[in-house]
């Protein structure tokens, strides 16, 4: 039987467990990556872990998220992320860099590696054939330190492209098109791997763009073949050196399939307040746009910003418009400098800032009150922006560029316009924004610690009776940038968690941290798909911190569901969902015997108030009923 391309890359790091799908697998991890807004936890938990030297063949911790450095808090963090990685092995990205996701599939990624990252969209590296997937922080500082991540070996999803994308529809629209079918937990406990002659006209980083996005699907991981486009991209990066050829069997056998005709494909856009919520640009209509925001790891790339350029050279951007550009690195910008496409960008009336996260994490650009935003990026969750009652649509670059000027949302197919083709260039190589590792000395090297940076909260041993208070009764798909969310007012303290903590649920429901401080041991009952999007481990953090024993969902989005687990809080699944409810605020629930319960495939849950049993399933592989019973991942590994 032939083999999958993702299960002939799983099993070269197979380190332990059985290949099939729903098993739990240790994996050989390759190289590593961690941004700021999650690297000050990782960094912590690594030193917390005695390490020399990182275990990995390379590790880069990269600046990108919080780079406007509005208080000292901010600053400090990078410094304390370069002292740490100065004194493991880790190579270190300044700010003005880029963004992880497109500096790393320019410089580092390999087909055939593996990537573990403290970012949910690290699947991009699956643009270039590499295993890419994104978890929690102390996944990530665990897999430095030991060179292995454990995982339930997912079930591989096939992805037939067919034909090749009209003038105007691009890579974009295809992962729109894809989330309109499969849904954003379509891709829970998947790979989703694309196949077929269509995947010949699509170049890296519009493969990249595709992978990207896959993490709004809940996917474990995206992945494309390695072949000569890849080895083009591979050389215009001078890195043909990392090419090697990979695809899956001819005969190989899927779990599921779906088909993607290229040529039907129109433009798309997601619809506020869900990536899944899409529709084509044509039945939306032309709706008045207030403000375009065009970068982000899904649309960056040389290529998605050369053809903006491309839209905007000569035209100007509508008056009632606000268009803010932010490239996806230093060597595109460059570029785009030397060539004159930045000058045609800045002449058409447009704003250009950092090479970072920016708009995307809500780091400035909020859109002003009950705007309709047009966004290049992946999330358009509810207040993400910063501005609650603002509409985000997600949709290409191309869509992007015109709508800027015409003011509305419009189609860009439907313009008459031509599109020129804009071909990939090669790039001279520059390190400068690269620090490089001073050595394995870390008595020379001491950790700079600023005042904002406080200890990550530990939990404890779990004990014979968990009693716990509903704190919370939330709905489904409930986001991690609900549970903790981020913008500039609180992107500053992702190393304190007492100061974040008083924000958990802000959004959602604005009593949550008082009522969880009042009851001292609380419970959350979720619904459907809790804890989508983000791998911020602060979502699982902060709770812990006020004292979350348990939730009870109807179910889980993968990467929350293990940083559950590494804080010793218990993801449970309701064997009958329709218990969901019976449940109320203030209910008091116990599980009784609750070391020995976790070791059964049912934990009983008992609501005080009804005297009723609920039965909840755990779900939990060894390694995860172990962490549990320690009170958490970082126990565990130190004995604790
Ligand atoms: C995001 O896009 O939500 C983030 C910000 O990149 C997060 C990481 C974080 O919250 O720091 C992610 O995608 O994992
Ligand atoms: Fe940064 Fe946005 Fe990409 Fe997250 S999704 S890594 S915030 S650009």
């Amino acid at each position: 039987m032939g083999k999958t391309l993702a299960y002939k890359i799983l099993e070269n790091h197979l380190v332990a467990g059985d290949l099939t799908p729903g098993e739990e697998i240790t994996i050989k991890i390759d190289q590593t990556l961690t941004q700021d807004s999650t690297g000050t936890m990782v960094y912590l938990q690594l030193e917390a872990m005695d390490v020399d030297k990182v275990q990995t063949e390379l590790s880069v911790a990269y600046i990108d998220h919080n780079t406007l450095q509005t208080g000292f808090e901010n600053a400090d963090d990078h410094a304390f992320i370069k002292s740490v990685a100065q004194r493991h092995g880790v190579l270190f990205s300044k700010p003005g860099n880029g963004i992880c996701h497109q500096l790393h599939l320019e410089n580092y990624g390999k087909p055939g590696k593996t990537l573990l990252g403290s970012d949910s969209h690290t699947p991009t590296g699956g643009g270039l054939g590499m295993i890419a997937i994104g978890a929690g922080g102390l996944d990530v500082a665990v897999a430095m330190a030991k060179g292995t991540y454990s995982l339930t070996a997912p079930k591989v999803v096939k992805v037939e492209l067919k034909g090749s994308l009209n003038p105007w529809t691009s890579a974009k629209d295809v992962i729109l098109y894809v989330l309109r079918q499969l849904s954003v937990k379509g891709g829970v406990g998947k790979i989703v791997e694309y196949t077929g002659e269509g995947v010949k006209s699509l170049s890296v980083t519009d493969r990249a763009t595709i992978t990207n996005m896959g993490a709004e699907l809940g996917a474990t991981t995206s992945v494309f073949p390695s072949d000569e486009n890849t080895k083009a991209y591979l050389k215009s990066q001078g890195r043909e050196a990392d090419y090697t050829p990979l695809a899956a069997d001819a005969d190989a056998v899927y779990d599921q399939e779906l088909i993607v005709d290229l040529n039907e494909l129109t433009p798309l856009a997601a619809q506020p307040h869900s990536p899944d919520n899409v529709d084509t640009v044509a039945n939306i209509g032309e709706i008045k746009v207030d403000q375009v925001a065009i970068g982000s790891c899904t649309n960056s790339s040389y290529t998605d910003l050369m053809k903006v350029a491309a839209i905007l050279k000569g035209k100007k951007v509508h008056p009632d418009v606000s268009l803010v550009i932010s490239p996806g690195s230093s060597k595109i910008l460059t570029k785009m400098a030397e060539n004159g496409a930045l000058a045609d960008i800045i002449a058409s009336g447009a704003r250009i800032i950092e090479n970072a996260c920016g708009p995307c994490i809500g780091m400035g650009q909020s859109p002003k009150s009950g705007a309709v935003s047009l966004r290049t990026f992946n999330r358009n969750f509810k207040g993400r922006s910063g501005t609650l009652d603002a509409d985000v649509y997600l949709v290409s670059p191309e869509t992007a560029a015109i709508s800027a000027i015409t003011g509305v949302l419009t189609d860009g197919s439907k313009t008459g316009q031509e599109l020129p083709q804009i071909a990939d260039t090669d790039f001279a190589f520059n390190d400068n924004f690269i620090v490089y590792p001073k050595g394995t000395n870390t008595e020379n090297t001491p950790v700079a610690m600023g005042p904002n940076i406080k200890p990550f909260p530990r939990n404890t041993a779990l004990p014979e009776t968990v009693t716990a208070t509903v704190t919370l009764h939330a709905g489904d798909n409930i986001t991690t940038d609900d549970i903790m969310p981020s913008d500039s007012r609180l992107l500053p303290y992702r190393s304190n968690i007492p100061h974040l903590s008083n924000y958990c649920f802000e959004k959602v429901d604005s009593e949550f941290s008082g009522r969880c401080k009042e009851a001292g041991s609380c419970a959350i009952i979720g619904g459907d798909n809790y804890g989508q999007g983000s791998s911020r481990e602060h979502a699982a953090l902060a709770p812990l911190y006020l004292g979350v024993k348990f939730v009870l969902a109807k179910s889980f989005a993968r990467i929350h569901r293990s940083n559950l687990i590494n804080s010793g809080i218990m993801p449970l699944v309701f064997e009958n969902p329709a218990d969901y409810d019976d449940f109320k605020l203030g209910d008091k629930l116990v599980i009784e015997n609750a070391p020995e319960q976790v070791t059964k495939d049912i934990i009983e849950v008992k609501n005080e108030e009804t005297g009723k049993v609920y039965k909840a399933v755990p779900n939990f592989s060894d390694l995860e009923r172990n962490m549990i019973l320690r009170g958490g991942k970082i126990n565990l590994i130190k004995g604790e």
